[in-house]
């Protein structure tokens, strides 16, 4: 934590002065801090649970792509939490999944507005740290939902589902609907992004158990959460693997767009296809018979429980420590191993459940 007239002076440098000029002088740009990435950011303050809520405060949302209708829905959740605790909602953030130097740059905005915290979903784990570093070297809090930096570039992250169910439950979804026998892709989001990586990690682990000894992964491809450029790798991937029995696409965006092309091709109901979608987007496949059945958390939920907990990074009530707890709403949620807080369990929808959500 900056001293306050090392903090005004940083203000003012930001304000001011060139970006760049105000972030080497107020310091986290060094080798020295981005070393320690893997420790924990919890800062050295002790957390104060019964520390009052405070009003007022300004908590800025930086998702990984402002024209995603996952995360339209999930910062709407974020805004309603905010808005009903009493404090100021506002989101920044690129167009594009792929558009790193533009995450960067909005939270070094973020950083010179002077907002007391802010939610990020980092598309790319390295790239954004020393703007972090920099947000909480200013006393700003910052927590990743979604898709995660390194633990010591954020107080806290909250995370959707347990990564490792996300990745296994996929692999099983989509074996059980091959038969467990033949080749099988994945579609992912962009190459950097932390949360896919992550899911497509334990998927691979999952497929070494013998159960899927007849099931080969023959591709990973990226269609960098851009609806085009999805629908173009999955008509690549059935070109080059004729002999393709399914597909999981972990990204709301990639799934929506594979069901997309199949749906209209030769490949229909033949070519399985699961992975993470919102049931609005995916409603009309499974229906139309190109999808049996995907899995996903409430956006809505992710989006109220990170800015529940940045707020209660700004109250202290917790300050990111494993084994601190907080009352999120209702719930009382304890913070696990590098700061992690997971939200809950994933929804499977098929054609029994589907029209009971809306989102
Ligand atoms: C896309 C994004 C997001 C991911 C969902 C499942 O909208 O890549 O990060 O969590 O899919």
């Amino acid at each position: 934590m900056l001293k306050p007239n090392l903090r005004r002076t940083c203000a003012a440098l930001a304000a001011g002065t060139s970006l760049a000029l105000a972030l080497t002088a107020c310091g986290g740009t060094t080798k020295k801090d981005v070393k320690d990435d893997n420790a924990s950011a919890a800062s050295a303050g002790k957390a104060d649970p019964n520390a009052a809520t405070k009003k007022g405060l300004t908590v800025g949302f930086l998702p990984k792509q402002v024209n995603n209708p996952y995360f339209t829905t999930a910062d709407k959740g974020g805004e309603k939490a905010v808005t009903e605790l009493g404090s100021t909602y506002k989101e920044v953030g690129p167009s594009s999944a792929t558009d790193t130097a533009g995450q960067v740059s909005y939270v070094n905005t973020l950083t010179q507005q002077r907002v007391n915290a802010m939610a990020v979903s980092a598309q790319d784990p390295g790239a954004l740290c020393t703007a972090l570093k920099q947000a909480m070297s200013n006393g700003i809090k910052v927590v990743t939902y979604d898709s995660d930096t390194s633990p010591g570039c954020r107080n806290a992250f909250v995370s959707q589902a347990g990564a490792e169910d996300l990745g296994r439950t996929e692999v099983q979804l989509l074996a059980e609907q091959i038969g467990y026998k033949g080749e099988i892709a994945i579609l992912s989001a962009a190459q950097t992004a932390t949360n896919q990586n992550t899911w497509i990690g334990y998927m691979k682990d999952e497929l070494k158990d013998p159960r899927y000894k007849d099931v080969r992964l023959v591709k990973i491809a990226y269609g960098n959460d851009d609806a085009q450029q999805s629908f173009q790798q999955t008509q690549g991937l059935l070109q080059e693997h004729p002999n393709l029995k399914g597909i999981i696409s972990p990204t709301t965006v990639g799934i929506k767009a594979a069901a997309q092309y199949l749906s209209g091709s030769k490949y229909k109901g033949k070519v399985k296809l699961t992975g993470l979608g919102t049931p609005n987007d995916m409603r009309k496949y499974v229906k139309n018979g190109t999808v049996d059945a995907f899995e996903l958390w409430d956006p809505a939920k992710l989006g109220d429980l990170a800015a529940r907990t940045a707020v209660a990074l700004a109250s202290g009530q917790i300050t990111g420590k494993e084994g601190e707890t907080f009352k999120a709403g209702t719930t009382t949620y304890t913070i696990g191993k590098d700061g992690v807080i997971n939200l809950g369990k994933p929804t499977v929808f098929d054609t029994k459940n589907i029209d009971q959500f809306d989102f």
